[in-house]
């Protein structure tokens, strides 16, 4: 991204508090015996269990199933997944979310469905997400710039919203983006990306089984700084691709220029999947570090996902399709 220095933000990230240190809100309920479920007095009183910040307060509890997707992999500590983050609406440094989000207003939420499908308008967030159907799926999340996460998200797999959409014939891609609010938003002053925010997916891709929206990380509705109030993610793929707070959802003919691509082609692709085979021009993508380890990991194809999404690029070229 725009680090001049891989090293410089590698210290950064060593700064965060060893893995040993943190307490999991969530394992911490459930050793009490408690859910996912009906949990709120207990996980939104800020600083009960620690780390929580004033962004945090407005978070509420959701019901939910478990989605299937699990993993062995330790979640990475609730403080990590909400403190160290990338929204440089708020500003490019990792800490700087968590400090300014707040100010986002994300009620009421509002969203529109544009371009090529029969299902085009404005929707209330609420009547676009069954917020009685959500599912939890803790998926392993990679980042470009070489960290990597595992978070329990909540939401909605993003093929459902799109079917119910009913894209047309002419559709090829699903673009999304990011709300823009200059009041709100201290980062979009400076123009270090092309606001607002914008993203993008293959059809085909947005109907995988793994693409998902998500409204909720660790039982609760997404903290501002996670891209609140409705974001997306898609694990296969490197972080940059899970559009924050997204506001148009747009079906169109051709590929969408997203924010990234746009900023520097050379460095970031449209499809940005995982690959510790095409390396980043200044730096490796061959291993990473985990949030809270200090041994680097091997990068895995597809962040492991290669049985559930390599056949969407069989016969491409991988290093011209980066
Ligand atoms: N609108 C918006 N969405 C964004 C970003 C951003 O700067 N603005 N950063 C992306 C990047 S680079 C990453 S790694 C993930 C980080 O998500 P997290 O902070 O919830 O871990 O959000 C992505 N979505
Ligand atoms: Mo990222």
């Amino acid at each position: 991204m725009l680090i001049k220095n891989v090293e410089n933000w590698m210290e950064r990230e060593s700064a965060v508090t060893p893995e040993n240190q943190y307490h999991s809100r969530r394992d911490i309920l459930k050793s009490m015996g408690l859910g996912g479920i009906g949990v709120a007095a207990l996980t939104s009183g800020a600083g009960l269990l620690g780390g929580a910040s004033a962004a945090q307060a407005a978070v509420r509890p959701l019901q939910y199933a478990d989605g299937g997707f699990r993993l062995e992999d330790d979640l990475t500590p609730h403080s990590a997944v909400t403190g160290y983050n990338n929204f440089y609406e708020f500003g490019t440094g990792k800490e700087d979310p968590a400090r300014y989000a707040s100010a986002l207003t994300t009620e009421p939420w509002t969203l529109r469905v544009e371009g090529e499908c029969d299902g085009t308008g404005t929707y209330d967030l609420e009547d676009l997400i069954p917020f009685n159907q959500l599912q939890e799926r803790i998926y392993r999340m990679r980042c470009v710039e070489a960290w990597s996460m595992v978070i329990p998200w909540v939401g909605v797999p993003l093929g459902d919203i799109v079917r119910r959409l009913q894209p047309t014939s002419k559709a090829k891609y699903v673009y999304f983006e990011t709300a823009l609010r200059r009041g709100e938003m201290p980062g979009v002053r400076r123009a270090v990306l092309d606001w607002p925010y914008k993203e993008g997916l293959r059809l085909d891709e947005a109907l995988n089984d793994l693409a998902f929206l998500a409204v909720g990380l660790y039982g609760e509705t997404l903290p501002n700084q996670n891209g609140a109030p409705l974001r997306l993610v898609t694990p296969w793929k490197y972080g940059f691709k899970g559009i924050k707070s997204i506001v148009t959802i747009r079906f169109v003919e051709d590929m969408p220029m997203t924010s990234w691509v746009d900023s520097a082609a050379q460095e970031y692709g449209f499809y940005a999947n995982v690959n510790p085979n095409v390396d980043h021009p200044r730096w490796s993508q061959g291993t990473e570090r985990r949030i809270g380890e200090f041994r680097r990991r091997k990068t895995l194809m597809y962040n492991g996902y290669g049985a559930q999404v390599a056949h969407l690029y069989d016969g491409m070229d991988l290093r011209k399709n980066y």
